[in-house]
Order: C-alpha cells, then structure tokens, then sequence
C-alpha cells in the first residue's frame, strides 16, 4: 500500500478547512498515518519546493508556505497518490473541477490550500523531509479494511 504526503497550507488552516479536507479524505476511505501541526522553517520549505528554485514564484511560493502553520499529514491507500491528487485537483483553481479540494475551496493558484505529491518518489522525499521514520504509523489495519 502506498504512502502520500499531504499539506494543507496556511490559509486552508487559517480558514478553518482542516476538518473539511481531512474528512474527505477519511471517508474516501484513506488511512492517516501521520500528522502535525508546524510553521515550517524556510530551509525545509525551500527544500520541499526545490524543484521550482530559480522561477520568479519560487521566494513568494516559500514565503506562503511559512507564513503560519500547516498541517503536515502522511496517507496511505490504494493508488494513493492518483487519488489524492484527484481529489486536490488542479494546481490553478479556475481549472480544478467542481468537487475536488481547490475547485470547492479556492480561487488563487497562490492561495491553493493544499499540496498534494505528485509521483510515488516525491512522496517518499517529501515524507523523509518532514517527518522521522517514528512519527509515520503505517502498519495498522483499519477497521473499515475489508469495505473500502
Ligand atoms: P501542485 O503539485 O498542484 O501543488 O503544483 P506545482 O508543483 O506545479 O506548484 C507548486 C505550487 O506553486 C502550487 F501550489 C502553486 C504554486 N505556483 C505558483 O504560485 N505559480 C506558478 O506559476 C506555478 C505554481
């Protein structure tokens, strides 16, 4: 079973969609393996972002990420990363549909609430870049294993 990374960034914590977006992805059926609450330091985040050092939205991009907390989560599940990232949506919220995260909750590609990994290899980097390998649970089974 595959793991993700998830972050909901700043704004989607300042805005109270915590519960919302967590929610979504319990009754999808998803397991949590991990999650914390932190202001990110700019060398992580800068790190977390590293593919996109040297465009001009990379500093404003960094900034964003450590202006207040996020929540930082680790999910696993069935095809976990193509399912999240379906439902996060896409990365421009005037193109992310109706029914996924940004195309609910947000207006501004800058503002987009929440990250999501894109492939199995950034999930295995980004979960090293934020948590130790004792804060990720992902042995248990969950109850609901043999519905979903
Ligand atoms: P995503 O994987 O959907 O978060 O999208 P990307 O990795 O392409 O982009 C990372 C973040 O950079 C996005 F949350 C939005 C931001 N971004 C901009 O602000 N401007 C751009 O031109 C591209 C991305």
């Amino acid at each position: 079973m595959g793991l993700t990374f998830i972050a909901i960034k700043p704004d989607g914590v300042h805005r109270g969609l915590v519960g919302e977006i967590i929610a979504r992805f319990e009754k999808r059926g998803l397991k949590l393996c991990a999650l914390k609450v932190v202001v990110p330091e700019k060398a992580i985040a800068e790190k977390h972002y590293e593919e996109h050092a040297g465009k001009p939205f990379y500093p404003g991009l960094v900034d964003y990420l450590c202006s207040g907390p996020i929540v930082a989560m680790v999910w696993s599940g069935k095809d976990v990363v193509a399912v999240t990232r379906k439902m996060i949506g896409a990365t421009k919220p005037a193109q992310s549909e109706p029914g996924t995260i940004r195309g609910d909750l947000a207006l501004d590609m800058g503002r987009n609430v929440i990250h999501g990994s894109d492939s199995d290899d950034s999930a295995q980097r980004e979960i090293k870049l934020w948590f130790k390998e004792e804060e990720v649970c992902s042995k248990y089974v969950k109850a609901d294993r043999m519905w979903v």
